[in-house]
């Protein structure tokens, strides 16, 4: 069995009078312009001699095709296209089957797609995820998939991008079967359709769909896309597939695939994916090789312990909660059993997963049952006395090569370490509430930290499903830092005659899903005073400062919590509030502000600047490494639209 190379990362070789093409693209197969130029001559070589009875394609490694290669875009068209391989691959005059060995995604589904047969391995998965790069499919997914699995399943998937697996995948009709041996199996199947005539997935008559179903699914997916383009684009493109002919059909989506991927949106998105991947990545750590974890210590299993708590025993390990007495310990177990069951009632976890982590489980008043643990996270009351003390114990009762980690959000994790008599084992690991559903962890890289004990963090935080960022020691970190001069400015526009509910329509306006007062009065307005009244002595006597929120918690109104904040909840919505318009309006007569009026861009114009420059600031300081990191940050923990980009590629793009 001799292989021929048809271009640099495909080749084939003859099994049973089969032509298997592989395609070898690392990392993830995706269809670079020599992918696609060896695929259509393989295709060629196949119908050229006579003994080959069929065509199989399959992936090396681990994924079939990731798709489209997402960094050709934006660079000239380099022939074929892959619309063009789709359409050679579906008028073949020979049976073509797909041996989908791994992830078959976006131009990757496609080329399955427009196969002639599909066998799915174990590890395989079909997803059409381009709305998630602000794109549609642009080599036929939006019409062809609807001809496979329906219209209303197809717009399902399309529209949220979501990927299916084998079992999944055959009861809609995507696959013609799971096998442990795809290519055995699909080398059979191309076989036994040779010389007969073949079923083309774009010549498919489409089934008829019921009327309500697809509004249902179409409103689902509109529902979601909180102002973006790709989503409706794709609805728009699968149900226009059981109207107009394939041609139509396909004209039209290559047409909106090449509009939208030329937009800023589709531009922002490809931003945050490459930034997703970069993330986490040190360049001191390389070559440094993480620690071993298996045992997880959480002191304090209040909210954020139990949610730490669930994220760690979700992804495996053993966890050893503690609390001052045993009271407080049954409550936290209760806690984390009470989280853990809403996670099996959102179909996200199994019965038996729930009772696996149960098991791995152990909340006690002991202190001294962290002398198992690996690494131990401290998530308790966010005060400097109370946590440098508690690590003075901890250092203690762990074992030496244990490392200890700060959940602070605020509090300077360097004089928490310099409490222990090895500052270099400690390292933040800032997590946002609720622990268990938050993708963003804060890394903090401090004074002492040694390099294995950040790379262990950062492993930890990656095994846990979380997008770690890496960040330095400053009030705040990266996030609240951001976020503080962000309320800052909105402050200060509230002071100059916006009103809260303005500044928080243009925020939901621009994307975010909750304006900033609205955020403020969620999280509650009690932490963010008491550190105000804690800088109240070295703030610089000079710098403007608003009183308006002092003033309100003075009244008691710290936020959702109390009833009462920056709005009024007492009816159960959001109301806004004469008696805070009252005292907006004190704080200007004092300062003998006369209130003018911002429209919603300056609004957000002056918001994006305020987050940029912060950002900027953190760079210069060495705090964040990359701009994209801020992004994320902004991203993942405070409701920045991703379809922006963030603050710094938002500041970028109007600069
Ligand atoms: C599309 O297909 C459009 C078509 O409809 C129409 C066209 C006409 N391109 O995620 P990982 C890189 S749009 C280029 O850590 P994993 C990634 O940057 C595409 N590069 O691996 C990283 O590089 P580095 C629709 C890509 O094993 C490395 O591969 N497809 C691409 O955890 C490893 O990535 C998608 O949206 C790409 N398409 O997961 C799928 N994909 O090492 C996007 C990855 O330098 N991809 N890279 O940092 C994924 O979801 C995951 O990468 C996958 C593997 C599940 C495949």
């Amino acid at each position: 069995m001799s292989a021929t190379r048809f271009s640099e990362s495909v080749s084939g070789s003859i099994r049973d009078d089969v032509l298997v093409v592989t395609i070898d693209n690392a990392p993830v197969n995706a269809t670079s312009a020599h992918v696609r130029q060896g695929l259509v001559k393989a295709l060629d070589h196949a119908e050229a001699v006579g003994t080959v009875a069929g065509i199989v394609i399959t992936g090396a490694g681990r994924t079939f095709v990731g798709g489209a290669d997402i960094r050709e875009f934006g660079k000239p068209p380099v022939e074929p296209t892959l619309p063009e391989v789709m359409e050679r691959i579906e008028t073949c005059g020979k049976p073509v089957v797909a041996a989908v060995n791994g992830a078959a995604l976006g131009g990757g589904c496609e080329i399955a797609l427009a196969c002639h047969g599909r066998i799915a391995g174990g590890a395989a998965s079909f997803g059409l995820p381009e709305v998630k790069l602000g794109i549609v499919p642009g080599a036929g997914g939006t019409q062809r998939l609807p001809r496979l699995i329906g219209i209303v399943a197809a717009i399902d998937m399309i529209g949220s991008g979501r990927a299916v697996k084998p079992d999944d995948a055959l009861k809609l009709g995507l696959v013609d079967g799971i096998a442990a041996d795809q290519l055995s199996t699909a080398i059979e199947l191309a076989r036994g359709m040779a010389a007969k005539p073949l079923r083309r997935t774009g010549g498919i008559q489409i089934a008829g769909a019921d009327a309500a179903a697809v509004e249902i699914a179409t409103k689902k997916v509109l529902a979601k896309a909180r102002g973006q383009a790709a989503p409706a684009e794709a609805v728009r493109l699968v149900r226009k597939a059981s109207e107009a002919s394939l041609e139509d059909g396909l004209a039209d989506e290559r047409a909106t695939f090449i509009r939208l991927r030329d937009s800023r949106e589709a531009a922002a998105l490809r931003h945050v994916f490459f930034a997703e991947r970069q993330a986490g990545k040190v360049d001191k750590l390389e070559g440094v090789a993480p620690r071993k974890l298996e045992t997880i210590g959480i002191v304090g299993t209040g909210l954020m312990g139990a949610g730490i708590a669930v994220a760690t025993l979700t992804a495996g390990y053993r966890v050893v909660g503690v609390e001052q007495t045993e009271e407080a310990a049954a409550r936290g177990r209760v806690r984390v059993s009470g989280i853990l069951d809403k996670t099996v009632q959102s179909g996200r976890l199994t019965d038996a997963a729930r009772s696996d982590c149960l098991a791995r489980l152990d909340v006690t008043a002991d202190t001294g049952r962290l002398a198992a643990a690996d690494l131990v996270i401290e998530a308790v009351f966010d005060d400097l006395t109370v946590k440098t003390e508690m690590f003075r114990r901890l250092d203690n009762i762990v074992r030496p090569d244990a490392i200890l980690a700060t959940n602070t959000s605020y509090l300077n994790p360097d004089e928490i370490a310099a409490a222990t008599a090895h500052p270099d084992r400690v390292v933040g690991l800032h997590f946002f509430s609720p622990a268990n559903v938050m993708r963003l962890v804060e890394v903090v890289d401090c004074n002492a930290t040694s390099p294995d004990v950040l790379a262990t963090a950062l492993a930890f935080a990656k095994k846990l499903g979380k997008l770690p960022v890496v960040c330095g020691v400053t009030e705040g970190f990266i996030g609240n830092r951001i976020f503080s001069a962000y309320r800052r400015d909105a402050e200060f526009m509230v002071e100059d005659g916006a009103a809260p509910a303005d500044v928080d329509a243009a925020l939901e306006a621009y994307g975010f899903p909750m304006g900033i007062f609205t955020v403020y009065d969620m999280a509650g307005l009690e932490i963010a005073w008491a550190r105000r009244k804690r800088q109240a002595a070295t703030r610089d006597p000079k710098a403007r400062y608003v009183e308006i929120a002092d003033r309100l918690c003075e009244a008691g109104r710290f936020g959702r919590k109390s009833g009462r904040g920056w709005y009024d909840y007492s009816s159960g919505e959001k109301a806004v509030d004469p008696d805070v318009t009252a005292v907006i309006e004190a704080a200007r007569l004092a300062k003998g502000i006369v209130p003018r009026s911002f429209t919603a861009d300056e609004i957000v114009g002056r918001l994006l600047r305020a987050m940029a420059d912060e950002g900027k600031a953190l760079l210069d300081e060495g705090i964040a490494t990359r701009s994209s990191d801020i992004d994320l940050v902004m991203i993942n923990g405070y409701g920045f639209p991703a379809h922006k980009g963030g603050p710094m590629f938002a500041a970028e793009g109007s600069a």
